[in-house]
């Protein structure tokens, strides 16, 4: 059973969490830098614990600094949210052996997942479609030239431990061959500590969808159909939106249905992403899953209905999922608001906020940490708040989402504010014809004084 769980996380996410066990009527830990000591996540739990200095490094990444937080509080479950320790098998396996319930899935899960061949080779066997590519990793420049010369060009090399865009470079041609393939690998052995690479097609202009599913490591495995993730820019995501508008019924259905037979043939426990990519002719890949709750999950709950941090602590107690089909309603839309300057090449902008007004109305939900006065430390990531609207269409979401942006008042910083108003606005987003390539052409407009 389950009483108290301690949050291994900041921001707006430990918020959102803490929300979710107090309606469940469970008791909370906070864990904060020193830096964090006045932020919302501290005031609104039960308890809450300095685990050191500003570097995460020092204090949000530090095993032993949680262990001990959850042991002198008692708290019997820790929930890690999503960045720092939340796909770090070590840190699932430390607290098994801690005999703390990782709300999660259990470390082997994580850490096949986390190696991205590994885990592209399981979801192949698994019946998924895969990217064309080499086998599994390849070991010199000579077997990889080979592979690619059966791809055939363009092709792309991916660091196994790398994902969410790390460690990746486009190969054009033959020639280029030897030269990207070994930046490839020293980047992935300098960041990662393995410089193991795979081969495969690049599929040029690619759509990014996701789907949601949830397991309960006992073999039943739901979905809750997908994100359009693809307005991203070098791979941070700025907008996501449920439904997305080139799925339709009969390609969630199979999408849908590849994913719950992929996280069923690794026996998933908790909620987690597959993640694939779409050609132009529309056809579907598997590229990498997450084991963790992302951060766009809002858009899911607005359209499902569902909790999905509840859904992630019922099973981290036991409890079955009940086998159904899950339906989509309505229309929601993302927008990043982060404390950046997105007329300086998005450079951060830390800062004290000298006045916060969140937006609100029917159907308006804002998920963030900060309020008039907060200090954005520079430490950690520049995302301040994430602005989610919902309504029965996507028309009615994108208008709904214009005028949640004008009423939202952010004072102080820089945010990404103007970048998502004019997007709305770009006659490309509005037809929902875009691709992952879309923000690498989009001209940000100097408006205004
Ligand atoms: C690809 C791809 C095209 N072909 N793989 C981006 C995130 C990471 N999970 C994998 N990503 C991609 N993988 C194949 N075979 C395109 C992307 C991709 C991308 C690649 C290079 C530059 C920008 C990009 C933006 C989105 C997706």
């Amino acid at each position: 059973m389950i009483k108290k769980i301690l949050i291994a996380n900041r921001g707006e996410i430990a918020l959102r969490i803490i929300r979710t066990c107090h309606e469940m009527g469970l008791q909370t830990v906070a864990v904060y830098s020193t830096v964090d000591r006045d932020s919302l996540h501290v005031r609104f739990s039960d308890e809450a614990v300095c685990i050191g200095p500003p570097p995460a490094r020092d204090s949000y990444l530090r095993f032993d600094r949680m262990i001990a937080a959850a042991e002198v509080t008692g708290a019997d479950a820790i929930h890690p949210g999503y960045g720092f320790l939340a796909e770090n098998p070590d840190f699932s396996a430390i607290c098994q052996d801690h005999h703390i319930k990782f709300i999660g899935p259990p470390p082997e899960t994580i850490r096949m997942m986390g190696d991205k061949s590994y885990a592209k080779i399981t979801m192949k066997e698994a019946g998924l479609p895969v990217i064309p590519g080499s086998e599994g990793i390849v070991r010199n420049i000579s077997d990889g030239r080979k592979s690619a010369a059966e791809i055939g060009y363009p092709v792309i090399v991916k660091a196994t431990a790398g994902g969410g865009g790390r460690g990746m470079r486009i190969v054009w041609s033959e020639e280029d061959f030897a030269h990207q393939f070994e930046t490839a690998g020293s980047e992935a052995e300098a960041s990662f500590g393995d410089g193991s690479l795979y081969v495969e097609k690049f599929i040029t202009g690619p759509r990014h969808i996701e789907i949601q599913i949830l397991g309960d490591g006992k073999g039943n495995v739901i979905h809750f159909g997908e994100r359009e993730c693809s307005i991203q820019r070098r791979h941070q995501k700025l907008l996501e939106e449920s439904p997305s508008p080139i799925v339709d019924a009969d390609l969630r259905s199979r999408m849908g249905e590849a994913a719950v037979n992929g996280a069923t043939a690794v026996n998933y426990e908790g909620v987690g992403t597959v993640e694939f990519l779409l050609d132009d002719d529309r056809k579907f890949y598997f590229m990498e899953m997450n084991t963790r709750i992302q951060v766009e999950h809002p858009v899911t709950e607005e359209v499902t209905d569902c909790d999905l941090v509840e859904y992630q602590i019922r099973v981290a107690m036991g409890e079955e999922v009940e086998p159904r089909e899950i339906r989509l309603d309505g229309h929601a839309i993302e927008c990043r608001i982060n404390a950046e300057d997105p007329f300086n090449n998005f450079a951060p902008s830390p800062g004290t906020i000298s006045a916060f007004h969140p937006s609100g109305g029917h159907g308006v939900r804002v998920d963030t940490h900060v309020y008039s006065g907060y200090e954005i430390p520079p430490y950690y990531d520049s995302m301040i708040a994430k602005l989610i609207v919902r309504s029965r269409t996507r028309e009615l979401a994108i208008q709904k989402m214009i005028r949640a942006l004008d009423e939202f008042v952010i004072e102080g910083v820089s945010t990404t504010i103007p970048f998502h108003q004019q997007l709305m606005l770009n006659e490309k987003f509005r037809a929902g014809t875009f691709d992952t390539s879309f923000l690498d052409s989009f001209k940000l407009e100097r408006v205004g004084t």
